[in-house]
């Protein structure tokens, strides 16, 4: 998975008070390990990203959803003195900068980063004496920590999901080939490649047997041709790999493959759309109506509900469809 984002300051005048929420969040979820402080303070950040105006006062922003008293002080605190003390302290603690810096390479965790900073192991340079102590898809993440932390241009995503479509339509023209993510969303660029596949021989009753080869094709092939260069893992339907970047020589990419059975393709698809945001709001609305919605199956009293698009999700729990340009 790759790590949560900031809104983007496209559009937002409260950017500067985004920006110093996200910082908060990501310290509570990477070194005190409060995910329900990380949540507050990411979904005060959303809300105020998708705020028309200016906001000119804690007492203006508390009564918007999810901004409480403590966070309204903040904004008090930031508008008055163009910082917080908060943030300044944790800026200066040597042990929160590193655990924020490692948890930055693929496959390194808050607990992971804590770990190793009890070690003192702080730094990437650390990490690279260090190599014992991580596992593979952490060693990857060291390799390529500069390659990795690079966004992603759309035009780059195109011409990768052309060759994909290509090379696996002609292994087997049945698989259905989905690029999701931040560029289904239609962002000029994206932290990942995200991509799923299904086949019309997979369904959600299948053992697990069927579903490892049908990826392993797939794999081998872009392996073959060069596009796959290292695998974080395979069992777990989840892997990466490395391509060129014709404009900057080589850079390394992650891919995340995954294959869906066909049955829940959509949900999948829908799912792995996001925005993360716009998941939660979605399935906190089917809850409301009585339906459960992830990404696996969307169930009215415990029953599955049997869906053949992605609209008709939205339409069975009565939510506005959304394009995924919308869904930002
Ligand atoms: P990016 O790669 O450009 O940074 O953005 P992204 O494509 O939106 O994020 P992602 O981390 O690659 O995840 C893809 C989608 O998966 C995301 O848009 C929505 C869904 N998703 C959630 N929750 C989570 C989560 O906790 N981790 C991950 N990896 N994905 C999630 O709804
Ligand atoms: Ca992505
Ligand atoms: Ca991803």
């Amino acid at each position: 998975m790759s790590k949560r984002k900031t809104p983007s300051s496209e559009n937002n005048t409260n950017y500067d008070f985004c920006e110093f929420l996200i910082e908060l969040a990501n310290y509570e979820r990477n070194v005190n390990r409060n995910i329900y402080k990380y949540n507050a303070y990411r979904n005060a950040a959303n809300t105020l990203a998708a705020y028309p105006t200016r906001i000119k006062s804690g007492e203006e922003a508390q009564k918007l959803k999810g901004i409480g008293a403590k966070i309204a002080k903040k904004i008090d605190e930031f508008l008055q003195t163009g910082k917080l003390q908060k943030l300044e302290k944790i800026r200066e603690d040597d042990d929160s900068t590193a655990i924020n810096l490692l948890t930055r390479v693929s496959g390194i965790g808050p607990a992971k980063a804590k770990e190793l900073v009890d070690a003192n192991i702080k730094s990437i340079e650390d990490l690279k004496k260090n190599k014992g102590k991580l596992n593979h898809h952490q060693l990857i993440g060291l390799k390529y920590f500069e390659d990795f932390e690079k966004k992603i241009p759309r035009e780059e995503i195109k011409r990768i999901e052309d060759f994909i479509k290509t090379e696996i339509d002609e292994l087997d023209s049945e698989y259905k080939i989905t690029v999701c993510g931040s560029y289904r969303r239609g962002k000029a660029e994206s932290g990942d490649i995200d991509v799923l596949i299904t086949h019309p021989s997979y369904n959600s009753k299948d053992g697990s047997k069927k579903k490892s080869h049908l990826l392993k094709n797939v794999v081998e092939v872009l392996k073959s041709k060069k596009l796959i260069t290292e695998t974080i893992s395979l069992g777990d339907v989840k892997f990466m790999k490395t391509c060129k970047n014709h404009s900057e020589g080589c850079v390394a990419r992650r891919l995340d493959i995954r294959l869906i059975p066909q049955d829940q393709y959509y949900l999948g698809i829908l799912y792995f759309t996001g925005s993360d945001l716009f998941n939660k709001n979605m399935r906190a609305h089917a809850l409301e109506h009585g339906f459960t919605l992830n990404e696996y199956t969307l169930r009215v009293a415990g029953e599955p509900v049997k869906i053949t698009s992605e609209e008709d999700i939205f339409d069975y729990i009565g939510y506005p469809y959304k394009q995924p340009s919308e869904r930002n």
